[in-house]
Order: C-alpha cells, then structure tokens, then sequence
C-alpha cells in the first residue's frame, strides 16, 4: 500500500525541458491545471501529498520520478542519464531522507527512475539511453543488498522502460507489443496494447485503482477485465514533453 507521494510543481520555463515528441506547443496553464487534477488525484486515493515547488534551473524536474528509486526499506538517489537533469537528483535527497534511508548511484553509473519498475516484488532494469550497465549495476547490488532480485532488459524504443511497460497488480503487466515475448516475462499475466494506443502502457496502479492516460478506449477496455476503478486523467501537456502519469509522482 502506497501512503506517500512526492511531486514537483511544473514551472514556467517546463517548455524548454527535452522532447522527441511533435504534439505541438505545450501550454503553462493547462500543465498547471493538469498537475493540480493529478495531485489532488493522489490525495483522494489517501495519500499523503508533498508538492515542491519548481527548480528554475531544470526544467524538467517535475518528472520527478527519474531522480529516485524508492522501496519500503530505501531510496536510492539516481544520476539521471541527461546532462541537463544531473541535479534535480541533489535537490531530491533530502526530501526522502525524511522518509527513508538514503543510497546514491555513482558516476559514470547513470540511473532514470523511469527506467526502473517493480513488480510483484522484484525489479526490473531498462536499459536505456539514460540508464548504463554500469548505473543498473549499482542499482541492483543496492536492492540486492535489501533482498530484491532484479534484471536487467533493454528499453529498445520509447524513452523509458516504463513508457511502454508498467505493472497493474496482481501478477499483471500492461505493455506494448514488442515485450510480449520476453522470456523475462514469462511469468506475467499480460495485457498488450494496440499499435495506435502504446501510450497507455503509461498507467499508474496506485492502492488498487488504475490511473490511465485520457483518450485510449481500447486500453481501457482492456483493463476493465481487471475489475479495478479506473480513473482517466488528460496529461495531453506532459505528453508534449515525452512525460507521462507515471514520471510526475514518487510513490512510497
Ligand atoms: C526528459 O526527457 O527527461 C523529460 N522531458 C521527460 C521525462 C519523463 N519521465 C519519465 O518517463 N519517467
């Protein structure tokens, strides 16, 4: 059960964090306005709510998902993998040093948070264009050390492991078309999305309800079979910046 969750205020520069995406000219209100809808979000399905304010320096840190790992026992403060975010990762860790043990990835080891997922009580790692073997290396000796075992996979396209797979309980995955065959996953339950809806792979299962991206009725019906209140939120802003529900939270 999740009962915490840290979130970072979008700031008024937000538009000139990194993007691949071509979904036009974000808009500053209408963020704000989706980040409060999100938060509140959170606060209804009982969690207790740290908004920070945002870092003028860096422009993507209300993605605050990519600065730290968290577990009931530890956060481990990334590295992120883009020269322009190193540092968000500083202004992190005395947040979650009031919530929990603190261990660090090391250079030249780079870690994005969105790169890292768990499920069903071990860890898997992407590797990514901002996740190296080396910073995966780190991440899974310090989660060993707390007795997860974890893997390594690679992220292949998208940006994070998490843009295209998430876990949604109860031993299930929703993922895009190219994890679905993974020997890594065999495991899993699965459910895999459409080619023209890989962006709701981008879920968020929070204390048995599911938070899904606006706009994606096959997904949704996908995940009806799970019997679980859904609830669809528009991050149509975040999206322009190669973000989703999940990148916006910290969850512990
Ligand atoms: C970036 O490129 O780093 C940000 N514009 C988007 C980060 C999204 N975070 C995530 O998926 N965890």
């Amino acid at each position: 059960l999740f009962t915490h969750a840290i979130l970072r205020k979008p700031g008024a520069n937000f538009s000139q964090g990194l993007t691949t995406a071509t979904l036009g000219k974000p808009s500053f209100s209408l963020i704000q306005k989706q980040h409060r809808v999100y938060t509140q979000t959170l606060e209804h399905l009982g969690l207790e709510v740290t908004v920070l304010d945002p870092a003028p320096d860096y422009p993507d840190a209300y993605f605050v998902e990519d600065t730290a790992v968290v577990t009931p026992e530890v956060a481990v403060i990334t590295l992120p993998g883009a020269r322009a975010r190193q540092g968000e990762q500083t202004r992190m860790a005395p947040v979650l040093s009031r919530f929990k043990k603190i261990e660090k990835i090391q250079a030249p080891g780079t870690v994005d948070g969105g790169d890292v997922l768990m499920a069903g009580g071990r860890f898997f790692i992407g590797i990514s264009d901002r996740t190296n073997t080396e910073g995966a290396r780190q991440l899974g000796a310090i989660l060993e050390t707390y007795g997860y075992a974890w893997d390594t996979l690679a992220v292949g396209e998208g940006l994070h492991l998490k843009s295209s797979i998430n876990y949604v309980g109860n031993n299930r995955l929703i993922l895009t078309a190219p994890f679905q065959n993974l020997d890594l996953l065999d495991g899993f339950d699965k459910i895999v999305l459409d080619e023209a809806e890989t962006y709701a792979a981008n879920t968020l299962w929070i204390n048995d309800t599911l938070i899904m991206p606006q706009g994606f009725p096959l997904a949704r019906e996908q995940l009806s079979v799970l019997n679980l209140p859904i609830i669809e939120l528009d991050v149509s802003e975040v999206a322009k910046m190669d973000g989703g529900l999940t990148c916006l939270s910290l969850r512990f």
